[in-house]
Protein backbone atom coordinates (compact mmCIF):
# COMPACT_ATOMS: atom_id res chain seq x y z
CA UNK A 1 0.00 0.00 0.00
CA UNK A 2 1.19 3.25 -0.83
CA UNK A 3 0.23 6.34 1.34
CA UNK A 4 1.10 9.99 0.84
CA UNK A 5 3.22 11.08 3.64
CA UNK A 6 2.71 14.89 3.61
CA UNK A 7 -0.81 17.34 4.47
CA UNK A 8 -1.46 18.97 0.97
CA UNK A 9 -2.86 16.57 -1.34
CA UNK A 10 -1.40 16.91 -5.24
CA UNK A 11 -3.81 17.52 -7.90
CA UNK A 12 -3.40 14.76 -10.68
CA UNK A 13 -5.88 15.97 -13.52
CA UNK A 14 -5.99 12.31 -15.21
CA UNK A 15 -6.57 12.42 -19.17
CA UNK A 16 -8.08 9.90 -21.64
CA UNK A 17 -6.68 11.56 -25.35
CA UNK A 18 -9.08 11.61 -28.62
CA UNK A 19 -8.63 9.22 -30.93
CA UNK A 20 -7.37 10.29 -34.51
CA UNK A 21 -8.28 7.32 -36.96
CA UNK A 22 -9.80 6.97 -40.33
CA UNK A 23 -12.47 4.59 -38.69
CA UNK A 24 -13.40 3.65 -34.36
CA UNK A 25 -16.22 2.43 -32.88
CA UNK A 26 -16.80 2.34 -29.10
CA UNK A 27 -16.86 -1.91 -28.55
CA UNK A 28 -16.72 -1.27 -24.69
CA UNK A 29 -13.73 1.15 -25.21
CA UNK A 30 -12.61 2.03 -21.81
CA UNK A 31 -9.27 3.74 -20.85
CA UNK A 32 -8.67 1.06 -18.29
CA UNK A 33 -4.96 1.61 -17.64
CA UNK A 34 -5.76 5.23 -16.41
CA UNK A 35 -8.70 4.10 -14.34
CA UNK A 36 -6.66 2.00 -12.68
CA UNK A 37 -4.09 4.45 -11.68
CA UNK A 38 -6.59 6.80 -10.61
CA UNK A 39 -7.67 4.72 -8.26
CA UNK A 40 -4.39 3.69 -6.77
CA UNK A 41 -3.57 7.30 -6.43
CA UNK A 42 -6.62 7.93 -4.72
CA UNK A 43 -6.27 5.46 -1.88
CA UNK A 44 -2.50 6.72 -1.73
CA UNK A 45 -4.07 10.08 -0.74
CA UNK A 46 -3.95 12.32 -4.12
CA UNK A 47 -6.74 14.66 -5.23
CA UNK A 48 -7.71 12.70 -8.85
CA UNK A 49 -10.12 14.27 -11.44
CA UNK A 50 -10.30 13.06 -14.90
CA UNK A 51 -10.99 14.00 -18.55
CA UNK A 52 -11.87 11.84 -20.97
CA UNK A 53 -11.79 13.29 -24.67
CA UNK A 54 -13.87 10.06 -26.16
CA UNK A 55 -16.91 10.71 -23.46
CA UNK A 56 -19.98 10.09 -25.56
CA UNK A 57 -22.59 11.62 -23.60
CA UNK A 58 -21.06 14.80 -22.65
CA UNK A 59 -23.92 17.25 -22.34
CA UNK A 60 -21.65 19.72 -24.58
CA UNK A 61 -22.35 17.87 -27.40
CA UNK A 62 -25.44 18.69 -28.49
CA UNK A 63 -24.99 22.19 -29.21
CA UNK A 64 -21.81 21.56 -32.01
CA UNK A 65 -24.02 19.27 -34.78
CA UNK A 66 -25.04 22.09 -36.45
CA UNK A 67 -22.46 24.36 -36.50
CA UNK A 68 -21.28 25.42 -39.90
CA UNK A 69 -18.56 24.64 -41.82
CA UNK A 70 -17.87 21.42 -39.49
CA UNK A 71 -18.26 18.34 -40.05
CA UNK A 72 -19.88 15.99 -36.93
CA UNK A 73 -20.79 12.98 -36.66
CA UNK A 74 -23.50 11.90 -33.44
CA UNK A 75 -22.05 9.87 -30.77
CA UNK A 76 -25.38 7.07 -30.57
CA UNK A 77 -25.48 4.00 -27.57
CA UNK A 78 -26.42 1.02 -28.05
CA UNK A 79 -28.40 -1.27 -25.42
CA UNK A 80 -25.35 -3.20 -24.35
CA UNK A 81 -23.18 -0.03 -23.58
CA UNK A 82 -21.15 0.02 -26.53
CA UNK A 83 -21.59 2.52 -29.62
CA UNK A 84 -20.71 5.22 -31.57
CA UNK A 85 -18.40 8.20 -30.27
CA UNK A 86 -18.71 11.53 -31.28
CA UNK A 87 -16.66 12.46 -33.81
CA UNK A 88 -15.49 15.24 -36.81
CA UNK A 89 -13.88 14.65 -40.07
CA UNK A 90 -10.32 16.51 -39.95
CA UNK A 91 -7.64 16.42 -42.46
CA UNK A 92 -5.57 13.12 -43.25
CA UNK A 93 -2.03 13.93 -42.06
CA UNK A 94 0.06 14.32 -44.78
CA UNK A 95 1.85 10.46 -44.28
CA UNK A 96 -1.78 9.57 -45.49
CA UNK A 97 -3.31 11.88 -47.72
CA UNK A 98 -3.62 10.00 -50.20
CA UNK A 99 -6.13 7.56 -48.92
CA UNK A 100 -9.06 8.07 -49.56
CA UNK A 101 -11.06 7.70 -46.15
CA UNK A 102 -12.31 10.29 -44.31
CA UNK A 103 -9.83 10.81 -41.35
CA UNK A 104 -11.67 11.93 -37.82
CA UNK A 105 -11.08 12.96 -34.70
CA UNK A 106 -13.02 11.04 -32.65
CA UNK A 107 -14.43 12.50 -29.11
CA UNK A 108 -15.48 15.67 -27.99
CA UNK A 109 -14.37 18.93 -29.89
CA UNK A 110 -11.43 20.50 -28.56
CA UNK A 111 -13.50 23.92 -27.53
CA UNK A 112 -15.54 21.72 -25.08
CA UNK A 113 -12.39 19.77 -23.82
CA UNK A 114 -10.78 23.23 -23.15
CA UNK A 115 -13.60 24.31 -21.47
CA UNK A 116 -13.72 21.28 -19.33
CA UNK A 117 -9.71 21.89 -18.53
CA UNK A 118 -10.78 25.26 -17.46
CA UNK A 119 -13.21 24.26 -15.20
CA UNK A 120 -11.69 20.91 -13.87
CA UNK A 121 -8.79 24.08 -12.33
CA UNK A 122 -5.30 23.60 -12.69
CA UNK A 123 -3.51 20.39 -11.13
CA UNK A 124 -0.36 19.90 -10.00
CA UNK A 125 0.45 17.20 -12.59
CA UNK A 126 -1.49 15.99 -15.83
CA UNK A 127 -1.06 12.23 -16.88
CA UNK A 128 -2.08 10.73 -20.41
CA UNK A 129 -2.62 7.03 -21.66
CA UNK A 130 -2.02 6.15 -24.83
CA UNK A 131 -3.77 3.29 -27.17
CA UNK A 132 -2.91 1.94 -30.25
CA UNK A 133 0.59 3.23 -32.05
CA UNK A 134 -1.12 4.78 -34.74
CA UNK A 135 -3.71 6.61 -33.02
CA UNK A 136 -0.92 8.93 -31.84
CA UNK A 137 -1.89 12.30 -33.67
CA UNK A 138 -4.57 12.44 -31.06
CA UNK A 139 -2.15 11.85 -28.01
CA UNK A 140 -0.13 14.34 -28.98
CA UNK A 141 -3.36 17.14 -30.09
CA UNK A 142 -5.04 16.20 -26.55
CA UNK A 143 -1.57 16.92 -24.91
CA UNK A 144 -1.27 20.53 -27.15
CA UNK A 145 -4.38 21.67 -25.69
CA UNK A 146 -3.46 20.32 -22.35
CA UNK A 147 -0.59 22.83 -22.62
CA UNK A 148 -2.88 25.60 -24.13
CA UNK A 149 -4.93 26.22 -20.96
CA UNK A 150 -1.82 24.93 -18.39
CA UNK A 151 1.35 26.06 -20.40
CA UNK A 152 3.42 25.59 -16.46
CA UNK A 153 2.20 21.97 -15.67
CA UNK A 154 4.11 19.26 -16.40
CA UNK A 155 2.30 16.11 -18.61
CA UNK A 156 3.76 12.48 -18.51
CA UNK A 157 2.79 9.81 -20.90
CA UNK A 158 1.92 5.99 -20.25
CA UNK A 159 0.25 3.47 -22.04
CA UNK A 160 0.63 1.37 -24.51
CA UNK A 161 1.91 3.59 -27.56
CA UNK A 162 4.48 5.40 -24.57
CA UNK A 163 5.39 1.52 -24.13
CA UNK A 164 5.80 0.22 -28.17
CA UNK A 165 7.19 3.32 -29.16
CA UNK A 166 9.00 5.16 -26.53
CA UNK A 167 11.21 7.30 -28.66
CA UNK A 168 8.80 8.16 -30.83
CA UNK A 169 6.37 9.46 -28.15
CA UNK A 170 9.30 11.39 -26.43
CA UNK A 171 9.99 13.07 -29.80
CA UNK A 172 6.26 13.66 -30.66
CA UNK A 173 3.60 13.61 -27.97
CA UNK A 174 4.89 16.68 -26.30
CA UNK A 175 4.97 15.29 -23.13
CA UNK A 176 7.21 15.97 -20.51
CA UNK A 177 8.01 12.43 -19.50
CA UNK A 178 7.30 9.83 -21.40
CA UNK A 179 6.88 6.59 -18.91
CA UNK A 180 6.78 3.00 -20.77
CA UNK A 181 5.88 -0.15 -19.19
CA UNK A 182 3.42 -0.10 -16.39
CA UNK A 183 2.32 2.06 -13.90
CA UNK A 184 2.82 -0.47 -11.23
CA UNK A 185 6.46 0.36 -9.16
CA UNK A 186 7.26 3.56 -10.78
CA UNK A 187 4.57 5.61 -10.70
CA UNK A 188 4.66 6.56 -7.35
CA UNK A 189 8.37 7.38 -7.93
CA UNK A 190 7.63 9.97 -10.48
CA UNK A 191 5.70 11.71 -8.82
CA UNK A 192 7.69 12.21 -5.44
CA UNK A 193 10.45 13.42 -8.34
CA UNK A 194 7.65 15.97 -9.85
CA UNK A 195 5.08 17.02 -7.69
CA UNK A 196 7.45 16.32 -4.73
CA UNK A 197 6.15 14.77 -1.06
CA UNK A 198 7.00 11.85 0.27
CA UNK A 199 4.96 8.25 -1.40
CA UNK A 200 5.78 5.59 1.07
CA UNK A 201 5.82 2.05 -0.84
CA UNK A 202 6.22 -0.79 1.00
CA UNK A 203 8.97 -3.19 -0.58
CA UNK A 204 7.52 -6.56 -1.64
CA UNK A 205 3.86 -5.14 -2.49
CA UNK A 206 1.70 -3.74 -5.51
CA UNK A 207 3.36 -5.98 -8.61
CA UNK A 208 0.49 -5.78 -10.14
CA UNK A 209 -2.50 -3.41 -9.88
CA UNK A 210 -5.87 -5.31 -8.79
CA UNK A 211 -7.97 -2.33 -7.44
CA UNK A 212 -11.34 -1.52 -8.88
CA UNK A 213 -10.57 0.69 -11.41
CA UNK A 214 -12.03 4.73 -10.44
CA UNK A 215 -15.25 4.17 -12.39
CA UNK A 216 -16.84 6.64 -10.85
CA UNK A 217 -14.88 9.00 -12.88
CA UNK A 218 -16.71 8.56 -15.59
CA UNK A 219 -20.18 10.33 -16.58
CA UNK A 220 -22.02 7.53 -17.23
CA UNK A 221 -20.46 4.26 -16.52
CA UNK A 222 -22.23 1.97 -19.32
CA UNK A 223 -20.38 -1.51 -18.80
CA UNK A 224 -18.29 -2.88 -16.19
CA UNK A 225 -14.63 -4.33 -17.67
CA UNK A 226 -13.00 -6.68 -16.31
CA UNK A 227 -9.16 -8.12 -15.74
CA UNK A 228 -9.40 -11.50 -14.05
CA UNK A 229 -5.71 -11.97 -15.15
CA UNK A 230 -2.56 -9.66 -16.80
CA UNK A 231 -0.48 -11.17 -19.46
CA UNK A 232 -0.31 -14.59 -21.34
CA UNK A 233 2.43 -17.38 -21.43
CA UNK A 234 1.94 -17.73 -25.61
CA UNK A 235 4.12 -16.17 -27.38
CA UNK A 236 2.16 -15.83 -30.65
CA UNK A 237 4.27 -13.40 -33.79
CA UNK A 238 2.18 -11.05 -34.25
CA UNK A 239 1.10 -9.71 -30.53
CA UNK A 240 2.40 -7.43 -28.12
CA UNK A 241 1.61 -9.30 -25.08
CA UNK A 242 4.58 -9.99 -23.69
CA UNK A 243 5.82 -6.86 -24.22
CA UNK A 244 3.19 -4.45 -22.87
CA UNK A 245 3.18 -7.32 -19.71
CA UNK A 246 5.79 -9.93 -19.33
CA UNK A 247 4.70 -13.09 -17.24
CA UNK A 248 0.95 -14.40 -16.88
CA UNK A 249 -0.75 -13.61 -13.61
CA UNK A 250 -4.26 -14.52 -12.49
CA UNK A 251 -6.49 -13.16 -10.02
CA UNK A 252 -8.26 -15.11 -7.29
CA UNK A 253 -11.85 -15.91 -8.83
CA UNK A 254 -12.97 -14.82 -5.67
CA UNK A 255 -12.08 -11.17 -5.92
CA UNK A 256 -13.26 -10.97 -9.31
CA UNK A 257 -16.61 -12.21 -8.82
CA UNK A 258 -17.07 -9.63 -5.74
CA UNK A 259 -15.56 -6.77 -8.08
CA UNK A 260 -18.36 -7.91 -10.83
CA UNK A 261 -20.87 -7.57 -7.99
CA UNK A 262 -20.17 -4.56 -6.26
CA UNK A 263 -19.71 -2.72 -9.26
CA UNK A 264 -22.75 -3.91 -10.90
CA UNK A 265 -24.74 -3.09 -8.03
CA UNK A 266 -23.26 1.11 -7.36
CA UNK A 267 -23.49 1.66 -11.01
CA UNK A 268 -26.74 -0.44 -12.11
CA UNK A 269 -24.84 -1.73 -15.06
CA UNK A 270 -25.58 -4.99 -16.44
CA UNK A 271 -23.21 -5.47 -19.45
CA UNK A 272 -19.74 -7.20 -18.14
CA UNK A 273 -16.55 -7.42 -20.06
CA UNK A 274 -13.51 -9.06 -20.14
CA UNK A 275 -10.43 -7.00 -21.15
CA UNK A 276 -8.26 -9.85 -20.37
CA UNK A 277 -5.21 -10.63 -23.01
CA UNK A 278 -5.77 -14.48 -22.96
CA UNK A 279 -9.18 -15.04 -20.64
CA UNK A 280 -8.93 -18.75 -21.08
CA UNK A 281 -5.53 -19.45 -21.17
CA UNK A 282 -4.57 -22.55 -18.67
CA UNK A 283 -8.34 -23.91 -19.41
CA UNK A 284 -11.49 -23.50 -18.78
CA UNK A 285 -11.92 -24.35 -15.14
CA UNK A 286 -11.29 -20.55 -13.53
CA UNK A 287 -14.04 -19.28 -16.05
CA UNK A 288 -16.77 -21.83 -15.17
CA UNK A 289 -16.17 -20.81 -11.41
CA UNK A 290 -16.38 -17.33 -12.22
CA UNK A 291 -19.50 -17.51 -14.16
CA UNK A 292 -20.89 -20.43 -11.97
CA UNK A 293 -19.83 -18.07 -8.97
CA UNK A 294 -21.85 -15.07 -10.31
CA UNK A 295 -24.88 -16.89 -11.30
CA UNK A 296 -25.64 -17.74 -7.85
CA UNK A 297 -25.45 -13.70 -6.97
CA UNK A 298 -28.49 -13.13 -9.51
CA UNK A 299 -27.41 -10.31 -10.98
CA UNK A 300 -29.04 -10.77 -14.57
CA UNK A 301 -25.60 -9.47 -16.10
CA UNK A 302 -24.85 -9.81 -19.49
CA UNK A 303 -21.19 -10.62 -21.05
CA UNK A 304 -18.89 -10.20 -23.31
CA UNK A 305 -15.23 -10.94 -24.67
CA UNK A 306 -14.81 -8.51 -27.83
CA UNK A 307 -11.32 -9.74 -27.80
CA UNK A 308 -10.82 -13.25 -28.74
CA UNK A 309 -11.04 -16.21 -26.25
CA UNK A 310 -8.14 -19.18 -26.57
CA UNK A 311 -10.35 -21.77 -27.83
CA UNK A 312 -8.49 -24.54 -26.36
CA UNK A 313 -10.05 -23.52 -23.01
CA UNK A 314 -13.75 -24.81 -24.40
CA UNK A 315 -14.97 -27.06 -23.21
CA UNK A 316 -18.78 -28.70 -22.80
CA UNK A 317 -19.22 -27.72 -19.28
CA UNK A 318 -18.28 -24.51 -19.85
CA UNK A 319 -20.04 -23.80 -22.82
CA UNK A 320 -23.00 -24.97 -21.08
CA UNK A 321 -22.40 -22.19 -18.03
CA UNK A 322 -21.41 -19.49 -20.43
CA UNK A 323 -24.81 -20.21 -22.43
CA UNK A 324 -26.50 -19.80 -18.66
CA UNK A 325 -24.74 -16.91 -17.91
CA UNK A 326 -25.88 -14.27 -20.16
CA UNK A 327 -22.90 -14.66 -22.30
CA UNK A 328 -23.98 -12.22 -25.47
CA UNK A 329 -20.38 -11.45 -27.26
CA UNK A 330 -18.31 -14.34 -28.17
CA UNK A 331 -14.88 -13.95 -30.08
CA UNK A 332 -12.87 -17.11 -30.86
CA UNK A 333 -9.40 -16.35 -31.53
CA UNK A 334 -8.84 -19.17 -34.49
CA UNK A 335 -6.75 -16.82 -36.54
CA UNK A 336 -6.87 -19.12 -39.57
CA UNK A 337 -7.64 -22.55 -40.47
CA UNK A 338 -4.20 -23.44 -42.48
CA UNK A 339 -2.12 -25.84 -40.34
CA UNK A 340 0.84 -23.90 -41.71
CA UNK A 341 -0.07 -20.71 -40.52
CA UNK A 342 -1.05 -22.11 -37.29
CA UNK A 343 2.38 -23.82 -36.90
CA UNK A 344 4.13 -20.48 -37.89
CA UNK A 345 2.72 -18.03 -35.52
CA UNK A 346 2.72 -19.85 -32.32
CA UNK A 347 0.21 -22.91 -32.45
CA UNK A 348 -2.20 -21.58 -30.03
CA UNK A 349 -5.04 -23.88 -31.79
CA UNK A 350 -5.49 -26.39 -34.20
CA UNK A 351 -8.52 -27.46 -35.98
CA UNK A 352 -9.61 -30.52 -34.19
CA UNK A 353 -9.75 -28.09 -31.10
CA UNK A 354 -11.66 -25.55 -32.59
CA UNK A 355 -14.38 -27.80 -34.63
CA UNK A 356 -14.98 -29.25 -31.21
CA UNK A 357 -15.21 -25.62 -29.06
CA UNK A 358 -17.88 -24.46 -31.73
CA UNK A 359 -19.73 -28.47 -30.99
CA UNK A 360 -19.82 -27.90 -27.73
CA UNK A 361 -20.94 -24.53 -27.68
CA UNK A 362 -23.49 -25.20 -29.99
CA UNK A 363 -24.70 -28.07 -28.08
CA UNK A 364 -24.99 -25.77 -25.26
CA UNK A 365 -27.04 -23.69 -27.28
CA UNK A 366 -25.45 -20.55 -29.01
CA UNK A 367 -26.84 -20.21 -32.74
CA UNK A 368 -23.92 -20.29 -35.15
CA UNK A 369 -24.13 -16.19 -35.45
CA UNK A 370 -23.61 -15.74 -32.01
CA UNK A 371 -20.33 -17.82 -32.20
CA UNK A 372 -17.97 -15.15 -33.77
CA UNK A 373 -14.92 -16.48 -35.00
CA UNK A 374 -11.55 -14.10 -35.50
CA UNK A 375 -9.91 -14.52 -38.64
CA UNK A 376 -6.52 -12.82 -38.87
CA UNK A 377 -6.27 -11.10 -42.29
CA UNK A 378 -3.21 -9.62 -44.11
CA UNK A 379 -0.50 -10.91 -42.51
CA UNK A 380 3.05 -10.90 -44.28
CA UNK A 381 3.34 -12.47 -47.42
CA UNK A 382 -0.88 -14.33 -46.43
CA UNK A 383 -2.60 -15.10 -49.70
CA UNK A 384 -5.97 -13.80 -49.65
CA UNK A 385 -6.86 -17.62 -50.48
CA UNK A 386 -5.70 -18.76 -47.45
CA UNK A 387 -8.31 -16.41 -45.89
CA UNK A 388 -11.15 -17.42 -47.87
CA UNK A 389 -10.56 -20.89 -47.18
CA UNK A 390 -10.75 -19.98 -43.82
CA UNK A 391 -13.71 -18.36 -44.14
CA UNK A 392 -15.37 -20.97 -45.76
CA UNK A 393 -13.99 -23.35 -43.23
CA UNK A 394 -15.58 -21.47 -40.48
CA UNK A 395 -18.63 -20.81 -41.77
CA UNK A 396 -18.93 -24.71 -42.51
CA UNK A 397 -18.14 -25.36 -38.68
CA UNK A 398 -21.00 -23.45 -37.72
CA UNK A 399 -19.90 -20.14 -36.78
CA UNK A 400 -19.82 -16.68 -38.01
CA UNK A 401 -16.41 -15.32 -39.30
CA UNK A 402 -15.56 -11.68 -38.24
CA UNK A 403 -12.29 -10.47 -40.14
CA UNK A 404 -9.45 -8.96 -38.12
CA UNK A 405 -6.47 -6.46 -40.47
CA UNK A 406 -3.80 -7.07 -39.15
CA UNK A 407 -1.65 -4.47 -37.35
CA UNK A 408 1.85 -4.68 -37.57
CA UNK A 409 3.53 -4.29 -33.89
CA UNK A 410 7.04 -3.12 -33.17
CA UNK A 411 9.01 -5.46 -31.08
CA UNK A 412 7.16 -8.70 -31.77
CA UNK A 413 8.25 -11.71 -33.78
CA UNK A 414 6.68 -10.97 -36.90
CA UNK A 415 7.83 -6.90 -37.12
CA UNK A 416 10.42 -7.44 -38.75
CA UNK A 417 9.07 -9.08 -42.08
CA UNK A 418 6.75 -6.86 -41.95
CA UNK A 419 8.94 -4.08 -42.55
CA UNK A 420 10.58 -6.40 -45.21
CA UNK A 421 7.23 -6.27 -47.29
CA UNK A 422 5.17 -3.16 -45.94
CA UNK A 423 4.78 -0.95 -49.07
CA UNK A 424 4.58 2.00 -46.47
CA UNK A 425 7.41 2.69 -44.13
CA UNK A 426 6.39 1.21 -41.07
CA UNK A 427 9.58 1.77 -39.16
CA UNK A 428 9.77 5.52 -39.24
CA UNK A 429 5.67 6.37 -39.43
CA UNK A 430 3.03 4.82 -37.05
CA UNK A 431 0.09 5.89 -38.77
CA UNK A 432 1.03 3.22 -41.34
CA UNK A 433 0.41 0.20 -38.37
CA UNK A 434 -3.03 1.26 -39.20
CA UNK A 435 -5.26 -2.08 -39.81
CA UNK A 436 -7.85 0.22 -42.04
CA UNK A 437 -4.86 0.60 -44.63
CA UNK A 438 -4.06 -3.24 -44.87
CA UNK A 439 -0.06 -2.32 -43.99
CA UNK A 440 1.00 -5.83 -45.63
CA UNK A 441 -0.59 -5.64 -48.91
CA UNK A 442 0.95 -7.66 -51.94
CA UNK A 443 0.12 -8.54 -55.39
CA UNK A 444 -1.20 -11.85 -53.23
CA UNK A 445 -3.38 -9.38 -50.97
CA UNK A 446 -4.79 -5.98 -52.37
CA UNK A 447 -7.48 -4.12 -50.28
CA UNK A 448 -10.11 -4.82 -53.32
CA UNK A 449 -9.03 -8.87 -52.36
CA UNK A 450 -10.11 -7.31 -48.53
CA UNK A 451 -13.31 -6.07 -49.45
CA UNK A 452 -14.38 -8.87 -51.47
CA UNK A 453 -13.33 -11.41 -48.10
CA UNK A 454 -15.66 -8.89 -45.89
CA UNK A 455 -18.79 -9.90 -48.20
CA UNK A 456 -17.91 -13.43 -48.14
CA UNK A 457 -18.23 -13.02 -44.39
CA UNK A 458 -21.51 -12.07 -44.49
CA UNK A 459 -22.73 -14.95 -46.59
CA UNK A 460 -25.11 -16.42 -43.72
CA UNK A 461 -26.53 -19.72 -46.14
CA UNK A 462 -24.22 -22.34 -44.88
CA UNK A 463 -24.64 -21.17 -41.26
CA UNK A 464 -27.56 -22.85 -40.13
CA UNK A 465 -26.14 -26.15 -41.58
C1 LIG B 1 -8.93 -5.14 -24.49
C2 LIG B 1 -8.26 -4.82 -25.82
C3 LIG B 1 -9.08 -4.41 -26.87
C4 LIG B 1 -10.59 -4.18 -26.70
C5 LIG B 1 -10.93 -2.83 -26.08
C6 LIG B 1 -9.83 -1.80 -26.11
C7 LIG B 1 -10.09 -0.54 -25.29
N1 LIG B 1 -9.08 0.15 -24.83
O1 LIG B 1 -11.14 -0.15 -25.03
C8 LIG B 1 -11.08 -4.37 -28.17
C9 LIG B 1 -11.50 -5.79 -28.34
C10 LIG B 1 -12.23 -3.46 -28.60
C11 LIG B 1 -9.80 -4.10 -28.96
C12 LIG B 1 -9.81 -3.82 -30.30
C13 LIG B 1 -8.68 -3.69 -31.09
N2 LIG B 1 -7.41 -3.91 -30.69
CO1 LIG B 1 -6.92 -4.22 -28.85
N3 LIG B 1 -6.28 -4.77 -27.16
C14 LIG B 1 -6.86 -4.95 -26.00
C15 LIG B 1 -5.82 -5.47 -24.97
C16 LIG B 1 -5.94 -6.98 -24.91
C17 LIG B 1 -5.89 -4.95 -23.54
C18 LIG B 1 -5.84 -3.42 -23.33
C19 LIG B 1 -6.05 -3.10 -21.89
O2 LIG B 1 -6.98 -2.41 -21.54
N4 LIG B 1 -5.21 -3.62 -21.00
C20 LIG B 1 -5.33 -3.47 -19.55
C21 LIG B 1 -4.78 -2.15 -19.03
C22 LIG B 1 -4.81 -2.16 -17.51
O3 LIG B 1 -3.46 -2.00 -19.46
P1 LIG B 1 -2.87 -0.64 -20.08
O4 LIG B 1 -3.91 0.19 -20.70
O5 LIG B 1 -1.71 -1.00 -20.92
O6 LIG B 1 -2.35 0.15 -18.79
C23 LIG B 1 -1.18 -0.18 -18.06
C24 LIG B 1 0.10 0.44 -18.65
O7 LIG B 1 0.06 0.69 -20.04
C25 LIG B 1 0.34 1.67 -17.84
N5 LIG B 1 -0.34 2.92 -18.24
C26 LIG B 1 -1.49 3.12 -18.92
N6 LIG B 1 -1.76 4.43 -19.03
C27 LIG B 1 -0.79 5.09 -18.39
C28 LIG B 1 -0.59 6.46 -18.20
C29 LIG B 1 0.54 6.87 -17.47
C30 LIG B 1 0.75 8.33 -17.27
C31 LIG B 1 1.46 5.91 -16.98
C32 LIG B 1 2.67 6.35 -16.23
C33 LIG B 1 1.27 4.54 -17.19
C34 LIG B 1 0.15 4.15 -17.89
O8 LIG B 1 -0.11 1.26 -16.56
C35 LIG B 1 -1.31 0.50 -16.70
C36 LIG B 1 -1.44 -0.46 -15.55
O9 LIG B 1 -0.47 -1.47 -15.60
C37 LIG B 1 -4.49 -5.01 -25.68
C38 LIG B 1 -3.28 -5.84 -25.34
C39 LIG B 1 -2.61 -5.32 -24.10
N7 LIG B 1 -2.07 -6.20 -23.32
O10 LIG B 1 -2.57 -4.13 -23.83
C40 LIG B 1 -4.87 -5.10 -27.17
C41 LIG B 1 -4.16 -4.17 -28.18
C42 LIG B 1 -4.03 -2.79 -27.60
N8 LIG B 1 -5.09 -4.13 -29.31
C43 LIG B 1 -4.50 -4.12 -30.47
C44 LIG B 1 -5.20 -4.15 -31.72
C45 LIG B 1 -4.36 -4.38 -32.96
C46 LIG B 1 -6.59 -3.98 -31.79
C47 LIG B 1 -7.44 -3.93 -33.08
C48 LIG B 1 -6.88 -3.06 -34.19
C49 LIG B 1 -7.66 -5.37 -33.52
C50 LIG B 1 -8.25 -5.53 -34.92
N9 LIG B 1 -7.40 -5.87 -35.87
O11 LIG B 1 -9.39 -5.36 -35.11
C51 LIG B 1 -8.77 -3.36 -32.55
C52 LIG B 1 -8.88 -1.86 -32.82
C53 LIG B 1 -9.85 -1.14 -31.92
C54 LIG B 1 -10.40 0.12 -32.45
N10 LIG B 1 -10.17 0.55 -33.66
O12 LIG B 1 -11.09 0.76 -31.74
C55 LIG B 1 -2.98 -4.15 -30.33
C56 LIG B 1 -2.33 -2.76 -30.52
C57 LIG B 1 -1.68 -2.56 -31.87
C58 LIG B 1 -0.99 -1.27 -32.05
N11 LIG B 1 -0.45 -1.09 -33.24
O13 LIG B 1 -0.89 -0.43 -31.19
C59 LIG B 1 -2.84 -4.73 -28.87
C60 LIG B 1 -1.57 -4.31 -28.16
C61 LIG B 1 -2.95 -6.28 -28.98
C62 LIG B 1 -1.88 -6.94 -29.81
N12 LIG B 1 -2.23 -7.36 -31.00
O14 LIG B 1 -0.77 -7.12 -29.41
N13 LIG B 1 -8.71 -4.24 -28.18
S1 LIG C 1 -2.73 -16.26 -27.12
FE1 LIG C 1 -3.54 -14.21 -27.58
S2 LIG C 1 -2.67 -12.86 -26.01
FE2 LIG C 1 -1.48 -14.77 -25.97
S3 LIG C 1 0.29 -14.37 -27.30
FE3 LIG C 1 -1.30 -15.34 -28.57
S4 LIG C 1 -2.48 -13.63 -29.45
FE4 LIG C 1 -1.27 -12.79 -27.74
Amino acid sequence: MVTLLQARKPRLLLVNPWIYDFAAYDLWSQPLGLLLIASRLREAGAEVSFLDCLDPVHPGLKGFLNQPGRRFEEARRRPFGQGRFFSEIIGNPKAVSGIPRYYRRYGVPPELFREDLAQAGEPDLVLVTSGMTYWYPGVTATIAAVREVYPRVPVILGGIYATLLPEHAREFSGADRVLPGRAEGMLFGILGEIVGGEWERRAGEEEIWWSYPALDLKRKPESIPILTSRGCPLRCSYCASRILFPGHFRRDVSEVIAEIRDVSRRFGVRDVVFFDDALLSGGGDYLAGLLQGVAELNLDLRFHSPNGINIRGINAALARGMKKAGFRTLRLSLESGDRAFQEKTGKKVDNREFEQAVADLRGAGFAPDEIGVYILAGLPRQEAREVLETIRYVQGAGARPVIAEYSPIPGTELWKEAVEVSPFDISREPLFHNNTLLPCRWDGFSYDDLARLKLETKRVEDLDG
